[in-house]
């Protein structure tokens, strides 16, 4: 067996054969996994009818066969790779240039990957939007969306064009010398103008559609309060007023989640607080007693063993104890009582100013559901009791914060009712929903709140009148009125 000077000089001996060996067990392996694979997705699609919709979830064992069989192909090749590489310091030749064949590859990769650039938007374009819009601004909306985008999607295939085929065009041979110059005037003033153009049209329409859509002032716009909390939200509507009542985050209790300036509840309020500093000042005035009490009862149950059984209450019972040798259960005592008549103080302050308790609270109603009239304008005012809350509202285009200790606004009109939405998306189940869209908690995944788009006033006013009212009528609060409007503020709450 003849052996070239080079690989002598390297001490490999080579069975002639090896190269072709290899590639024909490399080449039976690629054969049989790909065989295996289209048995596999051919079993599949005859089980599984093929999907109607788009589901990136649909991730079976068919893909991981595919993705399998990807890495086996690109392991082939780089085996192919090292087999050229020996074979040329074996035989001193040049056998293939790496360039060309990055070259070639790039080209390939170009003309696939466009290729399934423009699949996916002819298969799925049409879900580029999720939704269409069922609000009157979402539509201008979108279309700067679509703008933004064909832009954008113009300038990506230009790039990729001229990136993979200037690759292939210009890439390294020996005879040949690469042109090189560090500055061109004419591409710095084309690559600077041109984008400059371009976002120059997209900001300037966007300033255009925002100021149209959260500045147009509307008299007849009906104003709901939309109200975030951890984790859920709630809507008020005004009364026969049609005004909404002040508020304040002092007034919140149990029966008044929105803490409404409505006098029974207040006073409920303040009745509630007084009686718990008046308990709590008890304690206090009682705290060297219970101390000794306390000591006395921790002393027997350790001299009689029970605090050997009972191992948890003895710990509860000594942790007391210290706690009130040491003091800190008085200092606890005095700033729950403190913290209390601040906001009894508060409360009195709110009171005591007829422009807050101006009985405009008294009729609004606090809902559970958000209820709308295709074609009317609305104006939404967002409060938040605890974090930053975000309201969202996907299909009618709208978003705004809802912030701790101010009220935020967002206009919309709505377009089209809930039964036209399902229809339109076959899908009976459909429904608008508010959602939270700030990570503000452990439940935020589940804070949302239904919106129903009602055809006509009459359906709207139907729903209102069942909803509570914060005061129920004089009339309609008497025993003998069992009416369905008088349900008490706290049936509101407890929803
Ligand atoms: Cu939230």
């Amino acid at each position: 067996m003849k052996i070239p000077k080079k690989a002598q000089e390297m001490k490999l001996t080579v069975p002639k054969n090896t190269f072709n060996l290899l590639t024909k067990k490399l080449l039976s392996l690629l054969l049989a996994s790909m065989a295996t694979v289209m048995s596999f997705a051919q079993a599949a699609t005859d089980v599984i009818a093929p999907p109607q919709e788009f589901d990136p979830t649909s991730w079976n064992w068919v893909n991981i066969l595919i993705c399998v069989l990807i890495l086996l192909i690109v392991l082939v090749i780089a085996r192919a790779f090292d087999i050229g590489s020996l074979a040329e310091r074996i035989t001193g030749k040049k056998i293939v240039s790496a360039h060309k064949v990055n070259a070639t590859i790039g080209l390939v990769v170009l003309i696939l990957g466009m290729a399934g650039v423009f699949w996916e938007i002819n298969a799925h374009g049409k879900h580029l939007l999720l939704w269409d819009a069922a609000s009157e601004h979402g539509e201008s909306l979108d279309s700067m969306f679509m703008w933004t985008f064909g832009f954008t999607f113009f300038v990506f295939v230009v790039t990729e064009v001229l990136l993979f085929s200037f690759m292939f065009k210009y890439y390294y041979r020996e005879d040949r010398k690469a042109a090189y110059f560090f500055h061109n005037n004419k591409l710095e003033v084309i690559w600077t103008i041109v984008p400059a153009i371009v976002l120059t049209f997209l900001v300037l329409r966007g300033f255009n559609v925002w100021t149209k859509i959260t500045q147009t002032p509307n008299e007849d716009a009906q104003e709901i309060e939309v109200f975030a909390y951890q984790f859920g939200w709630k809507a008020r509507y005004a009364g026969e007023d049609k005004k909404l009542g002040e508020s304040s985050f002092t007034l919140i209790s149990g029966t008044n989640p929105l803490g409404l300036a409505v006098d029974t509840e207040a006073d409920k309020l303040k009745e509630t607080l007084t009686a718990e500093v008046a308990e709590l000042e008890a304690k206090l005035a009682a705290a060297d007693d219970s101390t000794a009490l306390w000591r006395s009862a921790l002393n027997k149950m350790e001299s009689t063993g029970l605090s050997k059984t009972y191992v948890s209450e003895h710990k509860a019972l000594r942790d007391k104890v210290l706690d009130a040798e040491s003091g800190a259960y008085a200092r606890q005592l005095k700033k729950e009582i403190k913290r209390k008549e601040t906001n009894l103080k508060r409360i009195a302050a709110f009171r005591s100013k007829p422009e807050i308790f101006n009985q405009e609270s008294n009729d609004d109603r606090v809902t559970t559901e958000i209820v709308l009239v295709k074609n009317k304008p609305y104006m939404f005012r967002f409060r938040a009791r605890d974090v930053i809350h975000s309201a969202y509202m996907p299909e009618f285009r709208a978003q705004m914060n809802c912030v701790p200790g101010m009220s935020t606004v967002f206009p919309f009109t709505p377009i089209k009712t809930t039964a036209e939405a399902r229809a339109s998306k076959g899908n009976p189940n459909f429904d608008y929903y508010l959602y939270c869209n700030k990570i503000c908690g452990a439940a935020h995944y589940n804070m949302k709140i239904k919106i129903t788009v009602v055809g006509s006033e009459s359906e709207y006013n139907t729903w209102l009148a069942a909803q509570a009212k914060m005061v129920a009528p004089a009339v309609e609060a008497a025993p003998a009125a069992a009416d369905s409007t008088a349900v008490s503020p706290a049936a509101v709450a407890a929803n």
